[in-house]
């Protein structure tokens, strides 16, 4: 087994790029060490280098290589060949419920893509539902939006069925009025927001009270809210890195008027070097990467 570094240096691929390809297009799935980190498999090693020739030698877009990844994966095995298991058995593979609930989803079958969602809880908990199959479906997706094999309104449906089942889990949990409570949204024009929610969920399991404005939120009356009721975090998620700017802003001025006040900020449009250098003392940014470690804390 190799450490996320390790297979790095051996393979030339930056930690960030094989974690985004992981969390992205579900290429790998590593084991984990009992601290929490990946360990990858040869197997992994190999799956990885096979992208990185797919784009550095044909030129193909890492979408697009993946794809054809999972399609070689896809083709039966020759019949004399040693049956090796393709995954260690010591990992979960979470493929079968993501193809799945990827075919329900853009099918429109809502009644089957709720029983695979009720299959999945039923198997694991609503963190791992999240993170192995939701996430892993809605990029897969995406993907498939992108390269114009699936119209908008199969995405939108997917989402929508996807955040309708994440959003009745909100009420399940009891909150503990000694902790801390946060104020969740997106800014002013942002849409997208299972990430916050998926956050937000998080939170609440834990027993804190999560005022969940949720996406498109208006910054106007939000230091009313922070204010009346009590606010010491304020955990945001941004896509779109046009939105940053004007969230930073406001976030200078909200800080100014509230010293006490923490900011949380997450989501993809963070993930470029230029967009975190604005982070502040009082702000932190979360990767995805080091909110996953959360889950292993
Ligand atoms: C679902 C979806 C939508 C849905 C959103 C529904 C909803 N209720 O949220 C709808 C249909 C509304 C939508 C609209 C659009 N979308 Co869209 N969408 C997606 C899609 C398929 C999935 C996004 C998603 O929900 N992922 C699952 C979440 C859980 O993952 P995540 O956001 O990456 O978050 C992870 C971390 O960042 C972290 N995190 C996120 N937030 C937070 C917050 C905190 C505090 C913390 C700790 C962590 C954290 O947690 C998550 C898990 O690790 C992506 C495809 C993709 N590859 O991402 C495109 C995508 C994000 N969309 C895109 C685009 C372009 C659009 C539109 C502009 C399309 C259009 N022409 O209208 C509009 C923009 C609307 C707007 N103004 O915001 C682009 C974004 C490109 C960019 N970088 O800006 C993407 C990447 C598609 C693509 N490949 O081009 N979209």
């Amino acid at each position: 087994m190799y450490s996320m570094k390790r297979a790095s240096e051996l393979l030339g691929i930056p930690v960030v790029t094989i974690r985004a390809w992981e969390n992205r297009y579900g290429v790998i799935s590593p084991n984990r060490s009992s601290g929490g980190h990946r360990l990858l498999s040869e197997e992994d090693l190999a799956k990885l280098s096979f992208l990185k020739d797919q784009i550095q030698k044909n030129g193909l877009k890492i979408s697009e290589a993946a794809r054809l990844l999972q399609q070689s994966e896809s083709v039966p095995a020759e019949p004399d060949q040693e049956q090796a298991p393709k995954r260690p058995i010591s990992g979960r593979s979470y493929d079968g419920l993501v193809d799945k609930l990827y075919t329900d989803l853009i099918s429109f079958n809502a009644l089957q893509a709720d029983k695979t969602i009720d299959l999945a809880f039923a198997l694991y908990d609503f963190e791992e539902t999240f993170r192995c199959i939701l996430v892993p479906v809605l990029y897969r997706i995406g993907a498939e939006w992108e390269a114009g094999k699936i119209a908008v309104v199969q995405e939108h449906f997917a989402s929508e069925t996807i955040m309708r089942r994440l959003s009745a889990l909100y009420r399940v949990y009891p909150v503990d009025p000694d902790l801390p409570a946060v104020l969740a949204f997106c800014p002013e024009g942002e849409r997208h927001h299972l990430g916050l929610l998926s956050f937000s969920l998080f939170l609440r399991k834990r027993g804190v009270n999560v005022l969940y404005a949720g996406p498109d939120t208006p910054f106007q009356d939000l230091e009313a809210i922070i204010g009346g009721q009590n606010i010491s975090f304020v955990a945001i998620s941004v896509t779109d890195t046009r939105y940053i700017d004007k969230l930073m802003e406001w976030i200078e001025t909200a800080a100014r008027h509230n010293p006490q006040l923490r900011f949380l900020l997450g989501g993809a449009a963070f993930d470029g070097q230029a967009a975190r250098r604005k982070v502040k003392a009082n702000v932190r940014y979360l990767s995805a990467d080091e909110w996953e470690d959360w889950h292993h804390a």
